[in-house]
Order: structure tokens, then C-alpha cells, then sequence
């Protein structure tokens, strides 16, 4: 995000508020490389920054007013009140950055209001982690502006707490770690049972290769049911198998596994996707470390396999995409994110690029599909201050 960008954005809030912000901060979207649905089992993620962020200016108060105000939605500016928010009394974009002020205050911070200004060139609703880029901004300008001295991956928890219990979404905690605290040039392997973080050097440029993103312009919603069941599907699977987390099922003791769950086929289902997502991501992380970054190809797309027969969570145009780049000679696709639209990565070779592009978007016309969005992910910095 350049400096124009937030010269933008703090002229805006100047505009709206009548002084300038004592700061600027911006937040990245993301996207997973693969380690999907297995945040909320304790296991294994591995996302990284898109170059899109979400730019906040931002101004401490005193009087425990929240002014919000967004530059990618309709409507003014919505003045509330911090000691009356109230979990999910707002069912609108307000409730992610009041979710964030409103878990803040309950943790015993002492936040007594501010005045936010929001521009966003993360996607919406295409499972690139638009929610999780708006939480971690608003948490890093009110930790900075009022001292916390919070950490990234503390912020991630705050955010999600927020998310959880305020907006009323069940999501996990990769998304706002990932916007919390990736770094470019890295993919973030991250253990979701204790946050411990490694990053991974991921370099494609330098290798040849490219990451497509292609947004299927089909809206996902997390707060509906699927999201919740899946999740509930799992923790009913934990239960069933006597463990905390479907992280302690072990990849050697699947099948073993898988058979004392009898006939609940849907839990099985389950159980196998996350058991052996969790191996996919540490074959991953096994391969980027060892220099064989094109064997990572059919583990993605491995990963897509899982999602769309065992988690069941992918959709037509996701599978389409992946169908049709593996057949125009990418090295592996999947879907990215929490499903039922969204989202799919592609990986190809940079002489493979437009061939593989033109192909998905001539096979969305021909099936009559909105036309996607192509563009290249870049693994990218994750939130900081810009002034
Ligand atoms: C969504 C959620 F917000 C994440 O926590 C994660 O569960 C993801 O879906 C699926 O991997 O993005």
C-alpha cells in the first residue's frame, strides 16, 4: 500500500471528522496455500498476504465514542457507543470493527473510543479474508494509539473473539493470524493448537513459476449454517473418537480411526479430510523447505479433492476452475478459504500463464458462469503502520 493511498485515506477522514488521523495502518487479505478447515481442529494452516489491504486513519477519544465510517459502503458514519456494544446487536459491516473495539474492552483494555476511516481493495465475499483484514487493521491502530503492546498473534485472538462471539461468525484463527503477521516474500506455516509460526521463504517469481488467484465472483457467507455445521461435524467427530482435537487423530491411525466411527458417514467424511489436509500441509512445508516447490502442484490439488467429495464445500465454478487449469497444464489448483464460492488458487509455470487464464475464462462463458477475476498473488507484507 503506498504512501498515495494513505495520503487518501487520511484526507477522507480529515473530511469526515474535521482533523487529521494521528496514524494510518493497513491490513492485509489472504490467501491459504493450503490447510483448509483444519484451523478450528487445532491443526495445520498455511496462508499468505495478498498485496490488497484494508487502509485505516485513525484517532483516539475519551468520551467512549466509536465513530466508524467506510469508503466501500453506503451509508455515513455510525456513532456508537463502546460500553454499549453488545454481541450480535448489529448486523451489519459495523459489527467486525465494533466486534474488535468490544473484545478489546473485555479483555480489561482500556479503549474509550475513537474515530476510523476504512478504504478496502480486499475483495469482498471472495474468500480472500476482507472480514479478517478490517478486524486486524482496526486492532493494530487501537493498540498502537493506545498503548496495549499486543502482539500480532495476541491481536489475531482479539479479532477473533470479536468474530466469534460478537459478529456471531464460528470462523478459526488462521485469517486474522495471517493478516497479523505474515511477511512477504513468506508463506506463514502456523500451528493453530499454540500460534507457533514459522515462515516459509515462497519465491515463485524466482523460480518460474506464478500463483493465480481466480475469484469466481460467487458470493460465500460464513455466518450461514454450512460453516457451523462442517464445524460441528467435527467437533462431533473429536468427541466420537475420544480426543480434544481432530489434530490428535494421527495421519499412520486414520483408518483405525475411520472404522470406530461405524456408520457415521458424514463424520467420516470429515475426520478424513481434516486428518489428511493436516499431512498435506506438512508435505508442503516439507517440499517448499527442500527446494521442490513444483511437487507441491498435485498436493494442492489433492487438497481440492478432499474439499469438494469430503468436506463437500466447493461449487461448480470451483471445480470448474480447477478442472480447467489442470487440463491448460497448471502444475495444481484448488479452491482456497472457507468454500461454497469464492476463491480457487492455480499454480503454473510463467510460460503457462495465459493459456491457462484464457482457458478458465472461455470454459466460465461456455457454461454460462460469471465472467472471474485472474490476478497474480504475490505473498505480501503483513499489517503495519504507514504513518
Ligand atoms: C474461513 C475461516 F474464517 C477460517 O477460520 C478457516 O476456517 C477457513 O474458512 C477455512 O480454512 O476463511
Amino acid at each position: 500500500m503506498s504512501e498515495a493511498a494513505a495520503e487518501v485515506v487520511a484526507g477522507r477522514f480529515e473530511e469526515l471528522y474535521g482533523a487529521a488521523p494521528q496514524g494510518v495502518w493497513a491490513a492485509p487479505g489472504r490467501v491459504n496455500l493450503i490447510g483448509e478447515h483444519t484451523d478450528y481442529n487445532d491443526g495445520f494452516v498455511m496462508p499468505f498476504a495478498l498485496p490488497h489491504t484494508t487502509v485505516a486513519a485513525v484517532s483516539r477519544r475519551t468520551d467512549g465514542v466509536l465513530r466508524l465510517h467506510s469508503s466501500d459502503i453506503e451509508g455515513g458514519v455510525a456513532d456508537l457507543r463502546v460500553d454499549a456494544l453488545e454481541p450480535e446487536s448489529d448486523g451489519t459491516w459495523t459489527a467486525y470493527p465494533a466486534g474488535v473495539v468490544w473484545a478489546l474492552v473485555q479483555a480489561g483494555h482500556p479503549v474509550t473510543g475513537a474515530d476510523v476511516h476504512l478504504a478496502s481493495t480486499v475483495p469482498a465475499g471472495a474468500g480472500l479474508s476482507s472480514s479478517a483484514a478490517l478486524e486486524v487493521v482496526v486492532a493494530l491502530a487501537l493498540n498502537d494509539l493506545y498503548g496495549l503492546g499486543l502482539k500480532g498473534w495476541q491481536l489475531a485472538r482479539l479479532c477473533q473473539r470479536g468474530e466469534n462471539v460478537y459478529v456471531g461468525a464460528p470462523v478459526g484463527i488462521m485469517d486474522q493470524t495471517a493478516s497479523a503477521c505474515c511477511t512477504a516474500g513468506h508463506a506463514l506455516f502456523l500451528d493453530t493448537r499454540d500460534l507457533s509460526q514459522r515462515q516459509i521463504p515462497f519465491d515463485l517469481a524466482a523460480e518460474g513459476m506464478r500463483l493465480l488467484v481466480v475469484d469466481t465472483q460467487v458470493k460465500h457467507e460464513h455466518s450461514t449454517g454450512e460453516y457451523g455445521r462442517r464445524r460441528a461435524g467435527c467437533e462431533k467427530g473429536a468427541a466420537l473418537l475420544g480426543v480434544d482435537a481432530l489434530r490428535d487423530v494421527p495421519y499412520d491411525g486414520l483408518d483405525a480411526a475411520l472404522d470406530r466411527l461405524g456408520d457415521e458417514e458424514e463424520v467420516r467424511r470429515l475426520v478424513r479430510h481434516v486428518v489428511t489436509e493436516d499431512e498435506r500441509v506438512e508435505r508442503v512445508v516439507s517440499l517448499l523447505e527442500s527446494g521442490r516447490t513444483r511437487e507441491i502442484g498435485p498436493v494442492l490439488t489433492e487438497g481440492h479433492a478432499s474439499l469438494r467429495d469430503d468436506f463437500r464445500i466447493s461449487c461448480a465454478e470451483l471445480d470448474l476452475v480447477v478442472d480447467t487449469a489442470l487440463s491448460a497444464g497448471a502444475l495444481g489448483a484448488r479452491m482456497t478459504g472457507g468454500g461454497f464460492g469464492g476463491s480457487a488458487i492455480v499454480l503454473v509455470e510463467v510460460p503457462d500463464v495465459d493459456t491457462v487464464t484464457k482457458a478458465v475464462k472461455e470454459a466460465f462463458a461456455a457454461a454460462d458462469f460469471r465472467a472471474p477475476r485472474v490476478f497474480e498473488a504475490v505473498p505480501s507484507a503483513g499489517a503495519l503502520r504507514l504513518r
